[in-house]
């Protein structure tokens, strides 16, 4: 049986995950791949009613640990009702965000350590890993200027945090594709979105069918 490929991208917010994500399934689309767009936290009925509970309210709603067993417990949901059944018919599952912004937020930039968030990830979801992360690299500048045009200076929980912690979160996510970088390629969400596409697709090119 031909399996699907699971991609993740990652990023800081207004990194342009979103429309990245668009462009790529269009692209993969016109390879003949039937493609499913994913978020997380999120992307199943009970993954997204956890989403609620995570992005809104005041910053001190949860404490890191229990920010940490949302994230988990929202994505084991995911994995398997929604990104593991797709993949098992061969389609092809992109998600706008998975365990590395768990990594990064929560455990970089909040303190708590990689192994325990693995931990929870091996727990929740058996370790299940992308075949391909991409991280979208940003400036903080950058994706301050983006977010601010498009949401007019309005963030979520954890959107709203400073910049220090925005720039822990951006740290750790270049920390992890060096230290993985078989699966975890770093591109530099600068210049057009057309520009960022093309740098993009080259580091996802190698999986196609
Ligand atoms: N979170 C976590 O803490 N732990 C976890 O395990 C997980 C998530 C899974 C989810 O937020 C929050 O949850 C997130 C991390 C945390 N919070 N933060 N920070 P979300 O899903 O609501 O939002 P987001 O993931 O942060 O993404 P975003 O803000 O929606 O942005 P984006 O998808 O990366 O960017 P975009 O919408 O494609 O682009 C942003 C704007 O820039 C937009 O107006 C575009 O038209 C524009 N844009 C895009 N590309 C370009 C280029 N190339 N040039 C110029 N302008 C551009």
């Amino acid at each position: 049986m031909i399996m699907g490929c699971f991609i993740s991208i990652e990023g800081g917010e207004g990194a342009g995950k979103s429309t990245q994500i668009r462009m790529l399934a269009e692209r993969l689309g016109a390879h003949g791949l039937a493609v499913d767009i994913t978020r997380e936290p999120g992307g199943t009925e009970g993954a997204e009613a956890i989403r609620g509970l995570l992005l809104g309210g005041g910053d001190d709603r949860w404490g890191a640990e229990a920010e940490a067993l949302l994230f988990a417990a929202a994505r084991s949901d995911h994995v398997a009702k929604r990104i593991k059944p797709a993949l098992a018919k061969g389609i092809w599952v992109i998600s706008d965000r998975y365990l590395d912004s768990s990594r990064a937020y929560q455990g970089a930039s909040l303190g708590l350590s990689d192994a325990a968030i693995m931990q929870l990830h091996a727990i929740g979801s058996g370790g299940f890993l992308p075949e391909r992360t991409i991280i979208l690299d940003l400036p903080l500048a950058d994706s301050r200027e983006r977010t601010k045009q498009r949401d007019g200076g309005e963030s979520d929980r954890i959107g709203g945090r400073d910049d220090a912690f925005h720039q822990r979160v951006r740290d750790a996510f270049l920390a992890i594709a060096e230290a993985e970088p078989h699966r975890v390629r770093v591109v530099d969400a600068r210049g057009t979105a057309e520009d960022v596409g093309e740098r993009l697709f080259a580091q996802i090119a190698d999986l196609l069918p």
